[in-house]
């Protein structure tokens, strides 16, 4: 057996770069499971795998190596299976439009906080300032100090200017995943990171401002100095898994920093007296678009499902 890194996934198939340096197709047999995962891809870009070429010429992906870490989302509203975005990462980077289309600050938070469990570093690209009116950059510029001031790098820019080069000096020699919801602009960011059209973009519905989930595949693209990008499809709304109510606080930086005041060490910040995450909130030190996100997971967490 051969082992390789995969760098394609198409869901049906994968393309792993050997360690020989060639890219080959490979597939997995149906019923390949990771213990303890249950996923609707039991691979994913960034694996390291071992593949088997059979004397028909198909390779089977037959091992994962131990994964460092993955970022992972529940898949559909109520579906008990999840979905791995990547495998093996150095960072995260979050592409958000405050317009064209909005990204909401409760998808934002639920996946920040998906990078705090799963202990991967995020950074905020707010993309498309080109398109803001004077009163959304305001917004924009409120959401920075917000992020910025829990310790999340945050940057601005606009993809189809000159300037996706800022961002270069956060990539370099890191593998960084391109996440975000559809139409945020993440393939145009990664073209003009790379200065010619990797893959492919679209339009944003005229109807509804939305994105058209114009990228099927993750992919990753490496970067000439060292590093690597992987573009993913673009998502819709972004479904914690396998938080337990008490862990939820933990995955809000300032929240899981006032609760220590709290009166009760169980204290879920919701009705409780002597609850001092509240009384942050009424002093606004704490914002209140943050402890909603808070709540909608701590929703999930107790329903066992996810909505929205
Ligand atoms: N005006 C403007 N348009 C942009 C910017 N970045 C991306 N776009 C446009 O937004 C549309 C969607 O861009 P994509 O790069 O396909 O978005 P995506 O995030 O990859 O979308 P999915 O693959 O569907 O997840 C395209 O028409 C891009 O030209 C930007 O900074 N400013
Ligand atoms: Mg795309
Ligand atoms: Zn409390």
């Amino acid at each position: 057996m051969v082992r390789g890194l995969v760098i394609k996934s198409t869901g049906s198939s994968y393309i792993v770069r050997m360690n020989d340096g060639s890219d080959a197709e490979c597939h997995i047999k149906g019923n390949f499971r990771i213990r303890g995962i249950r996923s609707t891809n039991p691979v994913a870009v960034g694996d390291h795998v071992k593949v088997q070429t059979l004397a028909d010429g198909t390779n089977w992906i037959k091992e994962i190596e131990e994964r460092q870490n993955y970022i992972i989302r529940r898949a559909t509203n109520l579906s008990k299976e999840s979905h791995i975005l990547a495998a093996n990462i150095d960072q995260v980077a979050l592409i958000v439009t405050i317009n064209h289309p909005i990204t909401s600050t409760t998808f934002i938070d639920r996946f920040l906080a998906t990078c705090e469990a799963y202990r991967v570093r995020a950074i905020l690209i707010f993309n498309k300032t080109d398109l803001l009116t004077e009163e959304e950059m305001e917004q924009l510029e409120a959401l920075r100090s917000l992020y910025e001031s829990l310790d999340y790098p945050t940057i601005k820019l606009s993809a189809i200017s000159l300037q996706p080069s800022k961002i270069i000096p956060l990539l370099a020699g890191k593998t960084t995943l391109f996440s975000g919801n559809s139409g945020v602009g993440k393939s145009t960011l990664l073209n003009a990171l790379f200065g010619k059209e990797l893959t492919r973009t679209g339009k944003i519905s005229d109807a509804h401002d939305t994105g058209m989930h114009t990228t099927t595949f993750s992919e990753m693209y490496f970067l000439p100095d060292g590093g690597a990008v992987i573009d993913t499809p673009g998502i819709k709304g972004f479904g914690t898994i396998d938080f337990e109510k008490e862990e939820v606080s933990h995955y809000f930086r300032e929240i899981f920093r006032v609760s220590r005041e709290c009166r009760f060490s169980n204290c879920t910040h919701t009705n409780e007296p002597g609850c001092a995450v509240q009384e942050a909130i009424i002093k606004g030190s704490i914002a209140i678009s943050r402890y909603e996100s808070y709540l909608s997971i701590l929703n999930d967490s107790t329903e066992g499902k996810y909505r929205g």
